[in-house]
């Protein structure tokens, strides 16, 4: 096991890496193969998601980062005095400090992540930025949320979940987070979401399916990953890249579909895919103002207002607990 050729990993990689394998090992069995999306982000998917943010085609984060632009002043407006701005898979990006900017008074900012690296990271970026804010990050899966630290500010607190990362959630998985957020964030609170409308077909399979291929890349990587990291055998020139609207659960779904018969190791099972059949990697919700405002009510918040991008429209969704 110790091989001295063998990479030296950190503990936090070590439980990352025997996550992703039963997470995959698990996926692989079930009869629609799939595995979920959070999978796609080691350094060269992340590096990836980056340059598919820049694509023409790519509008989400384009029009996102403008609407934010806009509508920062009335978005921050009720913050109140020492308000906590909590930020949900923070990726401290130019959309936080869009909203740093708007709210000079903000008591803290607190970044959450999985990722205990990413995070240091971006608190680090915004510290050097913003060097009189307060900036408490803290590791966590927002799937199962901690109570947050208990010697912040005492004011308002906001929670941050920009992205249109809602939409990789499950229905049932996004309600449950949005209540759990607000246990967490508690009386009073507040909520910026991130959602991508429901448009026509051929701008949706356009983002997901552009014409230089970064999508394709990014969704076959998951592949490369199994195989870097958990020694897996997929043979990756057998699968094509596949962007689908699926009507019926108002979703982008991406799939790798195998080309021709192929068979791969993962751990200590083989798994055979037939001619066609695809593993479902990621769907990717698209809302309305009624679907969003209805997921709120389900989970015990209610919609205080709906701020639309121009085509194509992404949408802000305020939130009031
Ligand atoms: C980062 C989850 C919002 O679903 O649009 C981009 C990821 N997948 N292209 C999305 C993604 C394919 C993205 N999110």
């Amino acid at each position: 096991e110790d091989a001295p050729h063998e990479r030296k990993v950190s503990p936090e990689d070590d439980t990352q890496t025997a996550a992703f394998r039963r997470d995959l090992v698990q996926g692989l069995s079930r009869g629609q193969k799939a595995v979920p999306p959070k999978w796609f982000y080691d350094a060269e998917g992340s590096r990836l998601f980056e340059d598919i943010t820049a694509l023409p085609e790519y509008y989400p984060t384009r029009q996102e980062t403008a609407l934010l632009r806009d509508r920062a002043a009335a978005l921050t407006a009720d913050f109140g005095p020492d308000a906590v701005l909590v930020e949900f898979g923070s990726g401290a990006s130019e959309k936080t400090r869009l909203l740093l900017d708007a709210a000079p008074d903000l008591g803290a900012y607190v970044p959450l992540d999985i990722s205990e690296s990413a995070l240091l990271d971006a608190a680090a970026r915004i510290r050097a930025d913003y060097p009189r804010l307060r900036v408490q990050p803290v590791p966590g899966d927002f799937e199962h949320l901690a109570p947050l630290p208990d010697d912040l500010p005492h004011g308002r607190r906001i929670g941050f979940f920009p992205g249109s990362t809602i939409g990789n959630l499950e229905p049932e998985e996004a309600v449950r987070f949005l209540a759990s957020a607000r246990r967490m964030l508690g009386e009073g609170a507040l909520f910026i979401l991130g959602v991508d409308l429901v448009k026509d077909p051929a701008t949706l399979v356009a983002a997901y399916d552009d014409s230089q291929g970064v999508t394709a890349a990014f969704n076959l990587n998951l592949l490369a990953r199994a195989n870097a990291e958990l020694g897996a055998d997929f043979d990756l020139g057998a699968f094509a890249h596949r962007a689908v609207w699926n009507p019926d659960q108002s979703r982008m779904e991406m799939h790798l579909q195998a080309a021709r018969q192929t068979a791969a190791r993962v751990g200590d099972s083989v798994f055979t895919f037939m001619a066609g059949e695809t593993l479902h990697t990621e769907s990717s919700r698209k809302f309305t103002q009624d679907s969003v405002a209805a997921l709120a009510k389900e989970s015990g918040w209610s919609m205080a207002g709906f701020e639309v991008s121009p085509e194509p429209s992404v949408a802000l969704a305020l939130l009031r607990g």
